[in-house]
């Protein structure tokens, strides 16, 4: 039995490949919280990535049970209830990006697991994946015991765990078997930087994508050329370069898109699906757009650090704060350009690469820049930044703000629909979002370990007034209720439907064409000053509830919506149709655990029957 599998976290069920809903324990924990397991939110304009809708959204044991206006809909006793006039309700913000308490650079990154998810759920993310880093020669899966057991008793929100291949041997790819059919993991990230710690060569990448299609896992890469930039390094201090400025001279633009290319082109030829890290730079970001146009299955993913910040005006002594790889870029016009990139779907995800130190820490590179630890803040900044950048600029809607700070990522990583929605049968994790709302974000706010913030000063619309973590109010008007470990792992099945089935030519699961634009702008990437650029959007003035939402398509696994039984086949209300819920195991299991029936029309219920 593994340091982590002791009777209390979590038992293991053999995942079926066609198992889409990750599995969860109870929500019964420590937390306190599950006295409060009924919650009804009301009049909110709920967004998802393919549809917006005035409704009322039910919750009851940590997961939605029901969407829909609220005429058919009585609300059960000791059920609390949130007005939500005039806010949005979003999918919990998914960052398929982090480093937590990682050991880099000679020390270790200042947020643990409960710092780390904790400044997550502030700022509105209620799943994260973060990266098991083994050092080379190291077992994976003792390297995935490690994290399991510094991330289990800690983390306040669901996690999920990829692992980087830093080395390569038959051992390595037989563990990495292993993780993919027993231990809940499905994607694998190289470096191709970092020479000497964690690089592989072209080769081994070769090697390893393809144990990632024969596993059904994505692969995934860091795109710099490690080689190029070794060569850099030791020519800039030779030359007596040794100031924070050398990060980036030392990787620029160029020597990231390079490495893209490749790796698109090693996974074409191996016919791997390919998760593009981190891309910074709008060269880098067109190696993906080009890939994906030429009809390869290429995924790229940005991040709040590059959407938020340029070196542009950084003075030289702070510059080592934002010491970062690949690197935030000088050009001014970066930001704008990859929030183009996400509106176009040539980017789908955006991650915040959390991987913080402090000052004190960032100067152990005082005198030699190669030296400073690589990373910056975003887990908390992420879901503000992005609206900022994107909707409040016009650049996307709220329909693609969800599909790329949430939605994306669980389809990627196979978390969907159970996570990236809100319908019935998804995890009741939930943003009461206030389009309208401006905040200033700073160290001497941030919920972040670190005492620097890249976003120092920057005011940001989109604001979480609550955030719900499995039905739980976690964050209400900045009050925080959330317990250590109160969060779980979530199991990442292999072979995600949205990346296989598009793999052999199938459109993805909700049937959407692979190449549907639903939502986008259609931008012209090279024209300088749009004209066309829509206002910003607003919420509607008036509150119409429209009819119920569509229900997440397909899947008997997902409990049907009551509003089906409250009427009649004509559409008229029975009124002799007891408002009830069904509490099916989401499992899939055709059993019913019960059927709570609550105020019939004939007085109150006792209960259970
Ligand atoms: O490179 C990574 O992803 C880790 C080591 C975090 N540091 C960074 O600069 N991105
Ligand atoms: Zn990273």
């Amino acid at each position: 039995m593994h340091l982590w599998q002791n009777p209390k976290s979590l038992s293991y069920r053999k995942l079926s490949s066609k198992t889409l809903l990750p599995i969860m324990k109870n929500n019964n924990d420590a937390s306190g919280q599950s006295a409060q397991n009924r919650l009804y939110i009301k009049r909110g304009h709920v967004v998802n990535h393919d549809g917006m809708q005035q409704a009322d959204v039910y919750i009851e044991d940590g997961t939605i049970r029901y969407v829909g206006s609220g005429a058919d809909f009585v609300v059960p006793g000791g059920c609390r209830t949130i007005d939500a006039t005039g806010k949005m309700l979003l999918p919990g913000g998914i960052d398929p990006h982090t480093h937590f308490q990682l050991e880099f650079g000679g020390t270790v990154s200042v947020d643990d697991f409960y710092q780390g998810t904790k400044a997550a759920v502030a700022g509105g993310t209620t799943t994260v994946i973060d990266f098991v880093i083994p050092q080379k020669g190291e077992s994976l899966l003792e390297a995935y015991d490690t994290w399991r057991v510094r991330a289990d008793s800690k983390v306040v929100c669901d996690y999920g765990l990829h692992v980087a291949i830093t080395w390569w041997s038959k051992s390595v790819r037989d563990e990495m078997k292993i993780l993919c059919q027993e231990r809940g993991v499905n994607s694998f990230k190289c470096f191709m930087a970092y020479k000497g710690l964690f690089q592989v060569t072209d080769s081994e990448l070769y090697e390893i994508f393809e144990t990632c299609k024969e596993l059904g896992a994505v692969a995934q890469v860091h795109a710099e050329n490690g080689d190029v930039i070794a060569k850099n390094v030791q020519k800039l201090l030779e030359a007596g370069v040794t100031g924070p400025e050398g990060h980036e001279l030392s990787r620029t633009e160029e020597v990231e898109a390079e490495a893209v290319n490749r790796a698109c082109v090693i996974a074409h030829q191996t016919k791997t699906p390919l998760y593009v890290t981190r891309v910074t730079s709008k060269l880098a970001a067109e190696q993906v757009s080009q890939a994906r146009r030429r009809g390869l299955l290429v995924y790229g993913e940005t991040l709040a650090s590059s959407l938020g910040c340029t070196l542009t005006n950084v003075k030289q002594n702070v510059l080592p704060y934002y010491v970062t790889s690949p690197p935030i870029r000088q050009d001014p016009e970066t930001p704008r350009h990859l929030m183009k990139f996400l509106a176009l779907d040539d980017l789908q995800t955006t991650g915040s690469d959390n991987c913080t130190f402090n000052k004190s820490q960032k100067e152990l590179g005082r005198n030699d820049f190669s030296k400073i630890p690589n990373g910056v803040n975003g887990v908390e900044d992420r879901m503000s930044v992005v609206w900022e950048k994107g909707v409040q600029t016009g650049l996307i809607d709220p329909q693609r703000f969800v599909a790329i700070t949430s939605t994306n990522a669980a389809k990627i990583f196979n978390l969907y629909p159970r996570k990236g929605r809100i319908a019935v049968g998804s995890d009741a994790d939930i943003l009461v979002w206030d389009p309208k709302e401006v905040r200033t974000i700073s160290a001497s706010t941030h919920h972040q370990a670190c005492d620097f913030n890249i976003f120092e000063g920057m005011k940001c619309h989109g604001v979480p007034e609550y955030v719900i973590v499995h039905g739980r109010v976690c964050l209400e008007n900045g009050v925080f209720r959330v317990a250590e470990g109160q969060g779980s792992f979530l199991e990442t099945p292999v072979y995600p439907p949205f990346v296989y089935d598009a793999l052999n030519g199938i459109t993805d699961r909700n049937g959407d064409d692979k190449s549907a634009r639903n939502g986008l702008q259609a931008l012209d990437l090279n024209q300088k000053h749009d004209v066309d650029i829509p206002e910003p959007y607003a919420l509607p003035e008036k509150y119409v509830p429209g009819p119920a939402l569509s229900i997440v398509s397909g899947d008997s696994q997902l409990s049907t919506p009551h509003s089906a039984r409250g009427h009649r086949p004509d559409g008229s209300k029975n009124m002799q149709q007891s408002t009830f819920s069904i509490s099916e195991e989401l499992d899939g299991g055709d059993k019913r655990s019960c059927i709570r029936v609550k105020n019939p029309p004939g007085g109150k219920s006792s209960g259970f029957w």
